[in-house]
């Protein structure tokens, strides 16, 4: 996971007056009220206030007033109140790294056909998804027997939105959710294999491995077996540890929908 901190240092008093710059602050006008434009990218902005460019530096959130603040995709302009000194600290990471492999089942009674692996949007913004993949990686080898690029998709997944890459008979009965077709007994069954979640550049962003241990592509220990009728669900919903065990249950199948305590 990448994260950038960027911390811009701003000794501005009362009555100055600053102008736009790149972290999008518009306009530090003289009543003391910093602006933040509209944004097209989700950033979390951290205001720290001090009596003097050396210190000692407050967060907002710690005293009288709360200024930890997101901006929404095409918010309208923020405005907030700021002292005579202050430092801006905006956190930006990886859309992608909002996404979660959040529910998988790979195995079913007889033949299996009701194959699916669902991901599941975190974030409060849409992520586009032009540069992930899916990956299918073999338990024997650790080699990637399919993979799914996920750019065929065409739509961004939305905030706490869902998408469900399965067989034919999975993905007809979804409404709602964007969907991705792959063929009958297209995931491999274990003992132990995995699917991991990168970006185009090989990135890890997410992964899971079931029946064994799997390196590079699960998280801490493997899920449990996946067991016929049941898949293998984060719950709750969307909660990543980065322990696969942990954080894998089996329950009743929710391809395109939240998964719920069992
Ligand atoms: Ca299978
Ligand atoms: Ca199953
Ligand atoms: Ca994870
Ligand atoms: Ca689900």
């Amino acid at each position: 996971m990448m994260k950038i901190t960027l911390i811009l240092l701003l000794t501005v008093a009362i009555m100055q007056s600053a102008t736009a710059d790149e972290l999008s602050i518009e306009s530090f006008e003289g009543t003391g009220a910093l602006t933040f434009s509209t944004i097209t990218n989700g950033a979390k902005y951290s205001i720290e206030w001090a009596p003097s460019p050396a210190g000692p530096w407050t967060n907002f959130s710690a005293g009288a007033a709360s200024l930890d603040i997101i901006i929404p995709t095409n918010s309208g302009d923020i405005t907030v109140a700021v002292p005579m000194c202050y430092r801006v600290i905006a956190t930006t990471t990886n859309p992608e790294d909002a996404l979660v492999i959040n529910e998988v089942d790979y195995d079913q009674p007889s033949t299996d056909t009701q194959e699916f692996i669902e991901i599941y949007n975190t974030g409060n913004f849409a992520v586009d998804l032009t540069s992930c993949r899916l990956e299918f990686v073999n338990g024997h080898d650790a080699s990637v027997y399919r993979t799914i690029d996920l750019s065929t998709v065409g739509t961004p997944i939305p905030a706490h939105g869902f998408l469900v890459v399965g067989n034919t008979s999975v993905v007809n009965n979804i409404e709602g959710a964007i969907t991705i077709q792959i063929p009958d007994g297209s995931i491999q069954n274990g003992d132990p294999d995995g699917i991991r979640l990168v970006e185009e550049d090989g990135t890890f962003i997410d992964g899971i491995a079931y029946e064994g241990a799997l390196p590079g592509t699960g998280e801490g220990s493997p899920a449990a077996d996946d067991e016929d009728a049941l898949s293998l669900q984060r719950v709750p919903n969307g909660i990543d540890t980065d322990d696969n065990a942990t954080d894998f249950s089996l329950a009743t199948p929710t391809p395109g929908s939240s998964n719920t305590v069992p």
